[in-house]
């Protein structure tokens, strides 16, 4: 009988701490739903040949395993976009994807996933278009800048746009960015991931490039007002240089939070913008030695030229003096 009870104590011991090792790892937190309509998972294609939820333009094409936005070929681009507007106010997002290409030192030019108000319009800001409005996760791989850059590439950064900017290439965006981090995420076999998580006007993007099952803050950035009713997409594109840009799924998580019909009708905001914002243009080559000296050679020669002439002057003057007073 004993033995019973410090079994069954045993039992109960072992089930509490199971409990709470449970809960420890699953924070309440976690009351996120996954939303299949605004996700892309396997099978992509359905019976039909289509892609439910989902449309796509230009390079891209559905395999068993994977989408692909672009080839490793020169000049390619392609996009997909979301049928269904997102109208939650607060969602986490998971995009599992693939860089890789044969370019072991040039490669490009990268991808977005966007939420964005306006869908499926080709344009230059990585195969989709400019001057948009809504929320642009850039993952740049190719510094375009020729100057000195405060980060290396890959690099992953935030944009959020009312339709007024425009994405500068020439800077990778720099003067655009809320916030941004360096990502190594090519040419390597195991899963890279990226989650954008957008609650309470927070916007944060955490990254699992490692192998290690655990995300890594990229970015936190507040005051960042984005309004309901967007669409959710991915574009990328090549150039001369070229990549393989694969996304494997993108998986939506509705977080809790209000779902408000005025939250449609506010224009995208950022409160915070990075320094420096303005474009500054690369100030001009240093002069060179040989210019240095002729510059300075020519000023000596025409200081010489003045005090000669003011000197000549000077004893006209002179001159002229005396025949006056005598
Ligand atoms: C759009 O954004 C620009 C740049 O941040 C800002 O100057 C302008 O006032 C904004 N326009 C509206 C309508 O919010
Ligand atoms: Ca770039």
């Amino acid at each position: 009988m004993e033995k019973l009870n410090k079994i069954s104590q045993y039992l109960a011991c072992v089930l509490i701490i199971h409990i709470v090792t449970c809960l420890a790892q699953n924070p309440v937190r976690e009351h996120i739903y996954n939303r299949r309509e605004h996700s892309l998972i396997k099978p992509f294609l359905t019976a039909g040949l289509s892609v439910p939820y989902w449309d796509y333009t230009g390079s891209v094409i559905f395999t068993q395993n994977y989408v692909r936005l672009t080839p490793d070929e020169q000049s390619m681009s392609g996009s997909i976009w979301n049928q269904i507007p997102c109208w939650n106010r607060n969602w986490e997002v998971v995009v599992d994807f693939k860089v890789a290409g044969k370019g072991k030192d040039l490669f490009g030019d990268g991808f977005v996933v966007w939420y964005a108000r306006d869908r499926m319009i080709t344009g230059p800001v990585f195969g989709s278009k400019d001057f948009f409005s809504g929320l642009a996760i850039i993952v740049d791989t190719y510094s375009n800048h020729n100057g000195p850059h405060n980060h290396q590439h890959p690099y992953i950064s935030a944009m959020v746009n009312n339709g007024t900017l425009t994405y500068d290439h020439d800077r990778d965006g720099t003067h655009t960015q809320l916030a941004g981090c360096e990502a190594r995420f090519r040419n390597v076999e195991h899963t890279t991931q990226l989650k954008i998580r957008y609650e309470n006007d927070v916007l944060s993007v955490h990254t699992d490039l490692e192998n290690k099952n655990e995300w890594k803050e990229c970015f936190t950035v507040d005051g960042v007002e984005l309004p309901t009713g967007y669409y959710f997409g991915a574009s990328a594109t090549t150039g001369d240089l070229s990549d393989n840009h694969l996304i494997n799924s993108i998986k939506f998580f509705e977080l809790e939070g209000a779902t408000t019909a005025e939250r449609s009708q506010i224009i995208p905001h950022a409160a915070k913008f990075e320094e420096p914002r303005e474009h500054v243009d690369d100030p001009k080559p240093g002069w060179s030695n040989l210019k240095i000296f002729i510059v300075i050679l020519f000023g000596m020669i025409g200081a010489v030229i003045l005090s000669i002439g003011g000197y000549m002057y000077y004893e006209k003057y002179q001159q002229n003096k005396k025949k006056r007073f005598y």
